[in-house]
């Protein structure tokens, strides 16, 4: 074993996320006010973890003085969350604010900034209305991106003075990815152009509010938070090398290279157009998006994702899916968290990093999201009642190595937040799998109670320096 320590900046964001959704329950919540997500769970709460979801969540909505408190224990530089888009507007077509919930933004931002911790704000992550959903088609509408556009300029309006980070989505390519390309999701229907037509409508939506807040001379930045995949081919060989280029192309490049660049690559086009896909746009979608890239990324990573060449036909009775071009790959040997069933490769942020900064001009970017998802963590509990998840520990020590031995060599690396602050929801697995610095204690009135991992996240942060042990011995 080897001990290595590492300075870090004292620029460097150390925080951790969350979403408005997935912590605030439905308190205070007023008919016609539910997101896609709330209408998927009310019509599918079967298949949501032991039936836990978005009603009651952490109650962040009347619990956040508490949470902002322990955040400012556990030593956070930076707190992401969003607002819930949904919840913002008693009417989205006339964008009639709902005044207590912006009241509630309010307090959380002013608690936060109390604290001295900074607020980095998201516009969605999942939180679509359900009402854009049911009657418009949600973001496969025009009519959506408007609604959103106009949102985005009240939220700016009001907020700007308290926030100087903003990004328009959190992973805007999940949702429909879940719903329309896998049908995993309510309301399970398969259609890739659809899939398509919503991922375009996210660009654009994210070029038009970028256009408005730069348009309105607002302070501060304003970018995206992606969930690129880092893709591994199997093996060298010409075909495996093809299904992760065309795994990259549908997932990754589809976001990085309009948001970066400000155009789609010529691959997609032209593949989408072989496959009589292609989705519906102006001249002026593209115009637009190539004056208004992002100022910044933040970038969700977990896993690495490997794949390799098919090794069956299409079956051409079924519509076009990327996945003609690819097919998983299982590494043989894999470290694995088995609760979350993903593998642990920490390397993913240095490679992510590297190409950040060779093929996306070096953009400024903080690992957004990382974390850990561990099942019946109260087998770690210790006698003074602390969960102790020393292999949470590891995982982000191993990770924050990565992201600064990443910003050495050069990238434009910010910062590195955890997923999550709190226990928290997640989509399906609902409470299943814990996130948190701080746990939630569903057995008792939802109590929080910091687990050893926000003691050595404060540690890191008051000492700024990470020291962590390396197993580099030939045995
Ligand atoms: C990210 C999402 C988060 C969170 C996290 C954990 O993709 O941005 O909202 O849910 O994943 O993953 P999961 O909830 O699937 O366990």
């Amino acid at each position: 074993m080897a001990s290595i320590t590492k300075t870090i900046p004292d620029d460097f964001i150390l925080g951790a996320a969350a979403s408005a959704w997935q912590t605030e329950g439905w308190q205070g919540k007023q008919p016609g006010q539910d997101s896609w997500m709330d209408a998927w769970y009310k019509r599918e709460r079967h298949v949501w973890h032991n039936g836990y979801g978005p009603a009651v969540a952490t109650n962040f909505y009347q619990r956040y003085k508490e949470d902002v408190a322990l955040m400012k224990q556990a030593g956070l530089t930076h707190f992401r969350t969003s607002i819930n888009w949904s919840r913002f507007f008693t009417d989205y077509r006339n964008a009639v604010v709902d005044e207590d919930y912006a009241t509630y933004i309010d307090n959380v931002l002013d608690e936060l900034i109390r604290a001295g911790i900074e607020p980095m704000i998201c516009l969605e992550h999942y939180e679509l209305p359900a009402e854009l959903f049911d009657n418009d088609g949600g973001w496969a509408s025009r009519e959506v991106v408007e609604l959103f556009v106009r949102y985005a300029g009240k939220v700016f309006e009001r907020f700007h003075a308290k926030v100087r980070r903003w990004y328009t989505f959190n992973e805007p390519v999940v949702v429909q990815t879940r719903v329309y390309l896998d049908a995993l999701r309510w309301p399970h229907e398969q259609n890739t152009g659809t899939w398509m037509q919503w991922n375009h409508h996210k660009n654009l939506a994210t070029a038009r509010a970028i256009q408005l807040f730069r348009e309105k001379g607002y302070p501060g930045t304003i970018g995206c938070i992606l969930n690129p995949e880092v893709t591994y081919p199997r093996s060298s060989a010409a075909h495996d090398q093809k299904a992760a280029q065309m795994y990259d192309l549908f997932y990754n490049r589809v976001f990085l290279d309009p948001m970066v660049h400000g155009c789609y690559p010529e691959l997609l086009l032209d593949t989408l157009a072989r496959h009589e896909v292609a989705w519906h746009y102006s001249e002026n979608d593209l115009a637009v998006m190539r004056d208004n890239c992002v100022d910044e990324l933040g970038i969700n990573l977990y896993y690495p994702h490997r794949v390799q060449a098919p090794s069956h036909a299409w079956n051409p009775e079924t519509p076009f899916h990327p996945a003609c071009y690819y097919e998983p790959f299982t590494l043989p040997g894999r470290r694995m968290n088995t609760s979350r069933g993903w593998e642990i490769y920490p390397q993913i942020i240095y490679d992510m990093a590297m190409r950040l900064k060779t093929d996306y001009r070096n953009i400024p970017w903080f690992i957004a999201e990382n974390g850990m998802g561990i099942e019946n963590e109260g087998r770690f509990r210790n006698s003074d009642g602390v969960i102790e998840d020393d292999y949470r520990i590891e995982f982000y020590s191993e990770h924050l190595f990565q992201a600064l031995r990443a910003r050495e060599a050069g990238t434009n690396c910010l910062g590195y937040m955890v997923w999550a602050f709190t226990d928290n929801v997640s989509p399906m697995n609902a409470f299943k799998n814990r996130y948190g610095l701080v746990e939630i204690d569903l057995e008792n009135n939802r109590d929080r109670r910091l687990k050893k991992s926000a003691y050595w996240f404060r540690q890191i942060r008051d000492s700024r320096v990470l020291a962590l042990s390396v197993d580099d011995e030939w045995k």
